[in-house]
C-alpha cells in the first residue's frame, strides 16, 4: 500500500488503537498487546512507549512492525523518527514538542505518512502548512492516559476540525459511552488507548466499538 492508501484508510476504518505504555495494558507485554489487537481485527496500530530505553523499544517495535506487516496492518511509531525508520514503520506520529514535520520528512523520506497532534485551530493550520498527512485532534474528553494532556478541545476548534482538509483522528477519553456522539457530530476516526488496550477482552472491546458505530 502507498502512503496515500494508508492515509485514506485512516478514514475508512474508524478504529485507531494506541498501545500506551505497558502499565496501561493491564500488565500485558507490548508484543502480546499487539498480537491481541491484530487478532481483534484492528488495522491501525500505533506504538507509543514512553518508558523503555531505545534498544528495548527498537527490539519490540521491530517485532511488532513485522507482525503488523504480515497481517496487513498499518504500523505507526509515536515520537521517534529514528525508531520509525529503523523499524520500517508506515507512519510517524509527532507531538507539538517532537521533531517538526519538515525534519521528519527529510529523515524518513517521502513514503512514510506523518501525523501531528493538535489541540487548536492554529495548530491544525500549522500542521497543514508544514505538510502533515493527518492530524490527531484532542483531547475530546478528559483522559487519564496522558499526564500532560492539553485542555479538552474548544467548540471553535471542533467546528474547524470538522471542515478541515486533512484527515482528523480524534483522541482523548474516547470510550464506548461517548464515541457515538463524536460520530454523530461528523468525526470518522477515533484513536483510543484505555478503551481498547486497557480492556481485558480486546476483541470484545473492538467489536463493541465497531457495533456502536454502525
Ligand atoms: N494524546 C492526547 S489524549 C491522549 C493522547 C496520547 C491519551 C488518549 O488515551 P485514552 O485512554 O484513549 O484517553
Ligand atoms: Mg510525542
Amino acid at each position: 500500500m502507498t502512503k496515500e492508501d494508508h492515509v485514506k484508510h485512516l478514514l475508512e476504518d474508524p478504529v485507531y488503537a494506541i498501545m500506551g505504555n505497558e502499565e496501561l495494558c493491564l500488565g500485558r507485554s507490548n508484543i502480546d498487546v499487539a498480537k491481541g489487537l491484530i487478532e481483534a481485527g484492528v488495522t491501525i496500530i500505533q506504538y507509543r512507549e514512553k518508558h523503555k530505553k531505545w534498544r528495548a523499544k527498537y527490539e519490540e517495535a521491530k517485532a511488532i512492525a513485522n507482525l503488523c506487516h504480515e497481517a496487513g496492518v498499518i504500523f505507526i511509531m509515536n515520537d521517534s523518527t529514528d525508531l520509525a525508520v529503523a523499524c520500517g514503520a508506515d507512519g510517524i506520529h509527532v507531538g507539538q514538542d517532537d521533531a517538526p514535520v519538515e525534519v521528519v520528512r527529510r529523515l524518513a523520506g517521502p513514503d512514510v505518512f506523518i501525523g501531528v497532534s493538535t489541540n487548536t485551530v492554529d495548530e491544525m493550520k500549522q500542521a497543514l502548512a508544514d505538510g502533515a498527512d493527518y492530524v490527531g485532534f484532542g483531547p475530546m474528553f478528559p483522559t487519564r492516559s496522558k499526564a500532560d494532556a492539553d485542555e479538552v478541545v474548544s467548540g471553535e476548534a471542533k467546528a474547524f476540525a470538522l471542515k478541515f482538509s486533512l484527515p482528523v483522528v480524534t483522541i482523548g477519553g474516547i470510550s464506548l459511552d461517548n464515541i457515538r456522539s463524536l460520530y454523530d457530530e461528523g468525526f470518522r476516526s477515533f484513536a483510543m488507548i484505555s478503551a481498547i488496550v486497557g480492556k481485558e477482552d480486546m476483541t470484545k472491546a473492538v467489536a463493541d466499538i465497531r457495533r456502536i458505530l454502525q
